[in-house]
């Protein structure tokens, strides 16, 4: 059997950055673009091959960048252009390729576009963006609600309209109907990926083609239209990497955006398994407890459904998500065990593996003790709305500690001096106190390390085609401690188990996993050899490799 025609990205692990939590190089208490730069030799020892970079546009920071204002410029706070173009060059130049974070639902209220839409109903840009007669009593055309928390439309009064935000006021909804605003849109993309950039990561690209008379906000009718045009104008012939961010993607939608003969995307962010773990009512805000048929369920859906065609991402964080080991793992006495362990149940899936910053230190959520310490506008937003229902303020916290999104937003630890090495001034919000232990100085300088897990991962991605390409197949798929699959092709087969809980585990090792290899990979004593019966330490995780015919 000849091995299926492999992509760049398919080889390649993408790492996140937020840039404004990941390096400061002036002090001013923010990272930015030459602080990325003075990190790029940690993050090619990494062995990573692509930097995902969350919004460096210039912005007003509503939303941390995800609010823009122009995207053809950086924000002051991150660099220059010149920067810009010097993080492409030196990133290249260690095998490194940069995604820029497409955020196209919306601009910010001070984009140039807005700025003159709402001057007058006859303005230039006015049907750039999303406007609605109010209702009958003078209150909003619907009831739809934003997802950081309020109604979803805002009165401008100048004009006597309201306007669409499915996020914050300050970031008014794009109008994809308009032809005009697309093209726009098309253009400004051809003109990075002209300055070198590999590709885009695309925020709530499920949200752009709404019809909001009809109620539709998330893959409306018109949607895999865009995303085609989109492909056809701009990076389509190119070999860039796209992955659409939707939250309510299906494996059934996955296959409309990166089926191989659709012409959309690469691939998709699907968040099944994060939701998956979400209160029934309550959503992220009121935790409940970790249920590991759940997760395995989920993921094994996705492998199963996209075996054929399309790709899947595979990831546990990223900036509006806790730290991983917090979420899935133990971030006490089994932190390091336990980061390991996710690290390696996640990059033998079939799929992209995309890494967010600190991850690959086993980075924890923070514990913060005051709302004053909270930077994120979804969260303060909600402890708004739930303070103003008559909610005590610390099970808030005790909610906003297990999910809020500044979880992932504080300073990347670098080393155990003051402010984690993060900044020589003082930080835009506060460093989790556990840096002392938990910083990149500390993992480099120990072969031991959860960086040195993830670099190996990361490797053996780029020298196993199995790991690559190899068929899913999921086992004890009802045990609630352990996890188990293999990747399988003709010739080779990698076996992976990995233990969820602190307690010791004895599985049975079902027929088909059984036999001798080569340890690939593990957090434990190395494991050549399956049997029948199997006893797991907690958290024990490891990969063998058995070459099918070379016994
Ligand atoms: O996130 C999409 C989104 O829906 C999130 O607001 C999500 O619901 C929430 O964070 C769950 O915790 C993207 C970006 O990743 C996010 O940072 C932006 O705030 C948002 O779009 C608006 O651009
Ligand atoms: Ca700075």
């Amino acid at each position: 059997m000849t091995e299926p025609s492999t992509r760049w990205w398919q080889t390649a692990t993408v790492y996140q950055i937020y840039p404004r939590s990941f390096a400061d190089s002036n002090g001013d208490g923010i990272g930015d673009i030459p602080g990325i730069i003075s990190k790029l030799d940690y993050l090619a020892r990494l062995g990573i091959g692509v930097i995902w970079l969350s919004p460096v546009f210039a912005s007003p920071m509503d939303d941390n960048g995800y609010d823009i204002s122009d995207y053809q410029a950086i924000a002051p706070e991150f660099g220059t252009l010149a920067d810009f173009d010097r993080l492409i060059a030196e990133a290249r130049a260690r095998g490194i390729g940069i995604l820029l974070d497409l955020v196209v639902n919306h601009t910010s209220d001070e984009h140039r576009w807005f700025v003159d839409a709402r001057v007058s109903r006859t303005s230039r840009y006015r049907d750039y963006y999303v406007w609605r007669d109010p209702a009958a009593d003078g209150g909003p055309p619907t009831d739809l609600q934003s997802t950081f928390g309020g109604p979803a439309w805002t009165l401008d009064p100048a004009t006597g309209q309201y306007y669409l935000h499915q996020f914050s006021r300050r970031q008014p909804d794009l109008n994809w109907e308009n032809p005009e605003l697309r093209a726009a849109i098309y253009q400004m993309m051809n003109w990075w990926l002209a300055r070198g950039i590999a590709g885009f990561r695309m925020d709530v690209i499920n949200l752009i083609a709404k019809d909001v008379d009809r109620g539709i906000t998330a893959d409306g009718p018109k949607l895999h239209d865009y995303v085609q045009e989109m492909n056809r104008a701009s990076f389509g012939n190119s070999e860039a990497l796209t992955v659409g961010e939707s939250w309510t993607a299906t494996p059934e939608g996955a296959l409309l955006y990166s089926g191989r003969d659709r012409n959309e995307l690469s691939m998709v962010f699907q968040f099944e398994h994060v939701m998956a773990q979400w209160h029934e009512t309550w959503g992220k805000w009121q935790p409940k407890p970790f249920d590991l048929v759940r997760l395995k369920s989920v993921l094994s859906r996705w492998q199963y459904a996209l075996a054929d065609d399309g790709w899947n991402s595979l990831f546990w964080g990223n900036h509006d998500l806790p730290r991983a080991v917090s979420k899935y793992g133990d971030d006490g006495r089994y932190r390091v065990q336990s980061a390991k362990k996710l690290a390696i149940a996640l990059h033998f899936l079939k799929g992209t593996p995309y890494v967010y910053q600190g991850e690959e230190l086993g980075m924890t959520n923070v514990p913060f003790t005051a709302m004053s310490q909270f930077r994120d506008i979804e969260t303060l937003n909600m402890h708004r709305l739930h303070r103003d229902a008559g909610l005590p303020e610390a099970d808030f916290i005790a909610g906003a500690n297990a999910n809020g999104r500044d979880n992932a937003r504080t300073p990347m630890q670098w080393t155990a001096g003051p402010e984690a090495g993060f900044t020589t001034g003082t930080p835009w919000i506060e460093v989790n106190p556990n840096y002392v232990a938990i910083n990149a100085e500390a993992a480099l300088a120990d072969e031991n390390s959860v960086f040195a897990t993830y670099r190996k991962l990361i490797a053996l991605r780029r020298q196993l085609p199995v790991m690559v390409h190899g068929r899913y197949e999921a086992h004890l798929e009802d045990h609630q401690q352990v996890m188990a699959y293999s990747r399988v092709l003709p010739d080779a087969r990698i076996n992976v188990v990995a233990n969820f809980s602190a307690n010791t585990v004895t599985v049975t090792i079902p027929p088909a996993m059984r036999g001798t290899g080569t340890a690939l990979v593990g957090n434990g004593a190395p494991v050549t050899t399956l049997g029948e019966e199997l006893q797991l330490a907690p958290y024990q995780a490891f990969a063998v490799l058995v070459e099918v015919g070379a016994d």
